[in-house]
């Protein structure tokens, strides 16, 4: 069997926290003793109901404020979206960028509640520079306070035969890798922080992606979560056909307990029961409560770590390189922690508390008319879109990267408040003065890039044949209005 030593040497002479090294161990282990990460369908069983947050009368107490701590996770790089810098640097709306929007929730929050709350990023490696300058130069005050940046770990790329740790002669910063988001904890533990916020008074934390601008800090949810003494809350919605990814919420059938599978632990042959959306009803928003005193006393009970279910991902070292050595990466995630902890809970948030941007149909639906901004600093679905957001359908090959987003909407982002469904084939350039209504599909087989502006209703446009770029008056060739 594989050792871990060489792992063990490599993390140590990087200076890598012990809380890492033993959380990166027991991942090996598990890898190494045989296991696929995989939780087959036949070992759990669908949560039935769950509490919805909108059904709970408790009186909001602002008094908890002062005990509660909120973390935004920011160690991703949006490299799925074609970026190589913090995805949540991206614009959202009006020149800010998630980022700005987060500070401003954060700043917003402490004047309504009159208190300090303390505020907290996890960055990566790749994320600390740009997102520290940034708050150094838009948000001085922020930036001065103190604990503000959680710096996360990294974990060696393993050779995918030897389970060795890779090497990269060409670039030695691709024999690491992010451990995940599941990190947090060892990162908490590995940094002193969890030490320092338990001695500082701080009882209850609350972390959330930083791609989920929805996730603020709500005071009703977290007296819930006070009130009712469960160690750790999970905030699910229920699935839509839209939430294919991501993970959702099971009960292990061994011992009863919540557990999360994400869809990275599915095996292909459960592909149809983890998509299933009336059977596995409930999904992680990773928007997450934490009781830090009971973290504390599973990490001493494992002996400086928590351990998390292993996550499998098969990869080349230099990911640009398909030709370069194949290598495991090992990961976990955060939600998982719900299997450790004793007491654990989970509830149903309304839709609001999760506006995700994971592609670019996202960013384009956020950036347009289709959500608004509220007072407090929050994108809400526009009320004259009726409660139902826009569907957008675009082209995955063409549309992939967040450049190739904006030089389509250079000219401004298109109206997709009246918008029930967008589908876009091929290369479309759109401006402001597009407005999309109804259902619109649009096709373009052409290697040109076509313009289409002005109102576009419930049709069925090929524009392949137009004249390409320029101010185009789209030919429809075949208008059929779309069920
Ligand atoms: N992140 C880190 N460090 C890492 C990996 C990720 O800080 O090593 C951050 C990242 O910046 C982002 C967040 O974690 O803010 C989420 O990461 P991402 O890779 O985008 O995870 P998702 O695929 O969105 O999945 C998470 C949960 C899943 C849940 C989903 C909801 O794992 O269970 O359904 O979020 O969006």
């Amino acid at each position: 069997m594989a050792s871990f030593e060489p792992c063990r040497a490599k993390m140590v002479a990087e200076g890598i926290a012990q809380s890492a090294i033993s959380a990166f161990e027991s991942s090996f282990n598990s890898l190494v003793s045989g296991n696929t990460g995989f939780i087959p369908e036949s070992t759990i069983t669908p949560v039935p109901e769950l509490v919805h947050t909108d059904s709970i009368s408790a009186e909001p107490n602002a008094a908890l404020l002062s005990q509660t701590v909120v973390l935004k996770l920011n160690g991703g790089l949006g490299t799925g979206m074609g970026l190589d810098k913090a995805k949540s640097l991206l614009e959202v709306k009006n020149g800010d960028t998630f980022l700005d929007l987060t500070a401003k929730q954060v700043m917003c929050m402490r004047k309504e509640f009159g208190q300090k709350v303390k505020f907290m990023l996890m960055n990566s490696f790749s994320t600390s520079e740009d997102t520290l300058d940034f708050f150094r130069t838009k948000y001085p005050n922020i930036a001065a306070e103190n604990g503000l940046e959680m710096l996360q770990n990294k974990v060696p790329k393993l050779d995918a035969t030897t389970f060795e740790p890779a090497t990269c002669a060409s670039d030695p910063n691709n024999e690491w890798c992010p451990p995940g988001h599941g990190d947090l904890y060892a990162a908490l533990i590995g940094s002193g922080s969890l030490a320092a916020l338990i001695e500082g008074g701080y009882k209850y934390m609350f972390v959330s992606n930083s791609d989920n601008l929805g996730a603020t800090l709500d005071l009703k949810i977290l007296t819930h979560f006070a009130t009712t003494e469960a160690s750790f809350m999970m905030e699910c919605c229920e699935r839509t056909e839209n939430d294919k990814k991501g993970g959702h919420l099971a009960i292990r059938n061994s011992d009863n307990h919540l557990i999360l599978r994400e869809s990275a632990m599915c095996a292909a042959e459960d592909e149809p029961a983890f998509q299933d959306i009336t059977k596995h009803r409930f999904f992680n928003t990773n928007n997450l409560w934490i009781r830090l005193d009971k973290l504390q006393e599973i990490v001493d009970k494992f002996g400086g770590f928590i351990p998390l279910p292993m996550i499998m991902n098969s990869k080349t070292v230099d990911p640009k390189d398909d030709s370069s050595q194949k290598v495991i990466q090992l990961e976990t995630a955060m939600g998982a922690a719900i299997e450790c902890f004793d007491g654990a809970s989970a509830v149903v948030v309304p839709r609001t508390r999760f506006a995700p941007v994971k592609k670019c149909d996202d960013l384009l639906l956020l950036r347009s008319d289709a959500y608004i901004i509220t007072e407090d600093f929050r994108p809400v679905l526009n009320p004259a879109c009726g409660g139902v957001a826009p569907i957008i359908a675009l082209d995955s090959k063409k549309y992939k990267l967040v450049g190739a987003l904006e030089e389509a909407t250079s000219g401004g982002v298109p109206s997709l408040v009246n918008c029930k469904r967008l589908a876009i084939k091929g290369s479309i350039r759109m401006n402001r003065s597009t407005r999309f209504v109804g259902n619109v599909s649009i096709t373009n087989t052409s290697d040109e890039s076509k313009f289409v502006t002005g109102k576009i209703e419930d049709v069925d446009l090929d524009v392949s044949d137009a004249v390409g770029l320029g101010a185009l008056k789209p030919t429809v060739v075949k208008s059929s209005p779309i069920s």
